[in-house]
């Protein structure tokens, strides 16, 4: 039986993964660049400079690192402007039930999420304390896809790897995941999670959920 769950915040738990898109999209329309669904896509559980370079390249943009720190300051302002309307009632369908239930059977959770602003989402979210841990995303020297976070994640709850189930809405999520030697449950679409052990468009199949949890 798995011991773990280990969550990523952005997309998983609640929706921010819009806001994120619409930040980008705000900042690009300001600067003169182009963004879209399939740029936003590889930006999905990177952190927020590496973002801001893919986004350059895509454009072929080149330019100094305090324009890119002013740049990328500028779409966390968008960004906080958004998640602090953030309430209760934008936990996805599923998370409160799936939480209960994994309260019961004493299976530890963790957050794995690339984002500085976790922390308060977490808070708006009325959640923080369900999570025994969280990781620092400022120890994290190498983002996803590189398994450093979830491994973090894994010896924060004191679980091995293989006890743990990581959930995730990104593909360099789940390829962390893998890596991590868990198993992986993307949310999502199956074309772009292919390499998840299980892909849902929600976390509201709880049976689903607790029948892997304990097989
Ligand atoms: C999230 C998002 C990414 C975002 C990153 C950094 O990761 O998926 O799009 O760029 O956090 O966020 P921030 O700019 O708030 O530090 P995750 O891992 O929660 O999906
Ligand atoms: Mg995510």
């Amino acid at each position: 039986r798995y011991e773990g769950m280990i969550f990523d915040l952005d997309g998983v738990l609640t929706d921010t993964a819009r806001f994120h898109y619409a930040a980008w999209k705000r900042l690009c329309e300001e600067i003169g660049c182009y963004f879209d669904e399939i740029i936003n896509e590889k930006l999905k559980g990177i952190g927020r400079m590496e973002s801001l370079n893919i986004i350059l390249n895509e454009n072929d943009i080149e330019i100094s690192d305090e324009g890119k720190q002013f740049l990328a300051d500028r779409k966390n302002l968008y960004y906080k402007e958004m998640i602090s309307k953030i309430t209760p009632m934008d936990l996805l369908p599923g998370v409160s039930e799936l939480f209960q239930r994994l309260n019961e059977l004493g299976v530890k959770k963790a957050v794995a999420s690339a984002s500085r602003n976790a922390c308060t989402v977490l808070e708006r979210l009325g959640i923080i304390d369900y999570f025994q841990y969280i990781v620092d995303t400022d120890r994290i020297k190498n983002g996803k896809p590189d398994p450093e976070i979830f491994l973090n994640a894994s010896k924060g709850l004191g679980i091995p790897p293989k006890k743990c189930i990581g959930v995730e809405d990104s593909q360099a999520g789940i390829e962390a995941i893998k890596k991590a030697g868990m198993y992986a449950i993307g949310i999502g679409k199956p074309d772009t999670l292919y390499k998840a052990d299980l892909v849902l468009r929600d976390l509201r199949d709880t049976d689903r959920i607790i029948s892997i949890l304990l097989p």
